[in-house]
């Protein structure tokens, strides 16, 4: 069990593109449960494995609601197979973007196919958070975060906003 500190916007390797697993092994295995780790820690329901500092195509999800038990799932090489027409906005956030939101709006329905964390190929099917939750997760992976998918000018004002915030915690 391990909880890692989480990269903070802007950083290169949250921009980068992440590589393909070749097979979930036990390091590929032991990185989900720290991811798991580290999600929960940070209150997250989702968590990329650039997030970290790794440029892998590793995900960890979990929206069990606070009156259930956790349910998380692990996914390497996460692919969206199906999506459904009907869009839905989704007020999103990110642990790389601490404590600033904005609605994006997205597929409504997800099918997702991936390497499961004993290497078997699993799909699921997703809507509502869990959907979205996932899609942000495989953006991460592409080097994309929840606010590129803002106007400019939106974008703008968060990057800004998050700049002044860490200037202000560094200086704390
Ligand atoms: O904890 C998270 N909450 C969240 C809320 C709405 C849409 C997406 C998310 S994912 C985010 C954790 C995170 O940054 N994952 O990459
Ligand atoms: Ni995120």
């Amino acid at each position: 069990m391990a909880v890692l500190d989480i990269l903070i916007a802007p950083h290169p390797v949250l921009k980068t593109k992440a590589k393909p697993v070749e097979k979930v092994d036990a390091r590929i295995a032991k990185l989900m449960d720290d991811m798991v780790d580290t999600m929960y820690a940070a209150n997250g329901i989702g968590l990329a494995a650039p997030q970290i500092g790794l440029s892998e195509r590793v995900i960890v999800v979990d929206v069990h609601e606070k009156d259930e038990k956790p349910n998380p799932i692990r996914l390497a090489n996460p692919e969206i197979v199906w999506a459904s027409e009907d869009r839905a906005p989704c007020e999103e956030g990110c642990l790389s973007i601490p404590e600033l939101y904005a609605e994006v709006v997205r597929p409504k329905a997800v099918r997702v196919r991936y390497l499961d964390e004993k290497n078997q190929p699993r799909e699921i099917e997703a809507d509502g958070m869990l959907a979205t939750c996932l899609q942000h997760e495989i953006d991460h992976l592409d080097g994309v975060l929840f606010v590129d998918h803002l106007s400019t000018l939106k974008r703008g004002m968060i990057m800004r906003k998050l700049q002044k915030q860490q200037r202000q915690k560094t200086s704390a």
